[in-house]
């Protein structure tokens, strides 16, 4: 059975989507801590209903970003995890962290990667007239959202879409997403081979498993 610690900034419904499909045996994992960077927020209430241990470490309280990071290492190590899961996690994080966790930290990223890193995705692909969008699972590694691509989901963006309306969109596939990826992970189907993805051993195209448009 892995370990799991999830690590959030805010509402955590994908935090939501990964306890109840780890609740049905989806995912053969357990999730023993989650850690935010912000006090009070929901996805903590989230975790507490589940009888999960809960850490906030605010990085306001921390003189920099490897300090910061630091600190947030041993909050995760406590709990020994095999896996270390962003869920709507907010703050970049530096390169000793990430290679800390090579290879067993994933994030989940609003946007169909490598189109629009960063932050303000939906309302910079209505801007752009996309007619589709999406979200990325992928390996995080020191570039931000840079990482190899394990699943993505598209979704339409329609003539009256706003922001919002698209955001909700993304995040129901976003909760069917996330989860999958981490029951390949948690069934030792999934690695990390420098800046590739494997898959039962395969290495996976740009834009993930089961990409039809762009098979290498
Ligand atoms: N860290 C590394 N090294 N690599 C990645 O791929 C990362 C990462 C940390 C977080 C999530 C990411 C996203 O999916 C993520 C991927 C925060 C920012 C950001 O600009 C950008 C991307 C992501 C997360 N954060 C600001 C900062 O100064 C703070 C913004 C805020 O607090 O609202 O850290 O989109
Ligand atoms: C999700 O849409 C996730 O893709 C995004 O934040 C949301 C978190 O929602 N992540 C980022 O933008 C990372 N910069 P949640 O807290 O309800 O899971």
């Amino acid at each position: 059975m892995k370990s799991i610690v999830v690590l959030i900034s805010g509402s955590g419904s994908n935090l939501q989507a990964i306890l109840d499909a780890v609740a049905t045996g989806f995912i053969a994992g357990r999730v023993r801590g989650v850690v935010s960077n912000k006090a009070n927020v929901y996805g903590l209430e989230r975790a507490r209903r589940a009888g999960i241990a809960t850490t906030v470490l605010d990085h306001k309280a921390y003189a920099d970003r490897q300090s910061y990071d630091a600190a947030l290492v041993a909050a995760i190590d406590e709990h020994q995890p095999d896996l270390v899961v962003l869920a709507g996690f907010m703050r970049i994080l530096t390169p000793n962290f990430v290679e800390h966790y090579q290879g067993r930290l994933l994030n989940i990223h609003p946007s169909l990667l490598p189109k629009y890193q960063g932050l303000n995705t939906h309302q910079r692909a209505i801007d752009a007239g996309d007619a589709e969008h999406g979200c990325s699972v992928h390996f995080v590694t020191a570039e931000l959202d840079g990482g190899p691509v394990i699943l993505q989901a598209k979704v339409p963006i329609f003539p009256d879409d706003d922001s919002e309306s698209v955001a909700e969109r993304v995040h129901e596939q976003e909760h069917r997403i996330y989860p999958l990826v981490i029951r390949w992970f948690c069934q030792n189907r999934l690695q990390q081979r420098s800046d590739q993805a494997l898959l039962d051993g395969q290495v996976l195209s740009k834009h993930g498993y089961a990409d039809d448009d762009h098979q290498e």
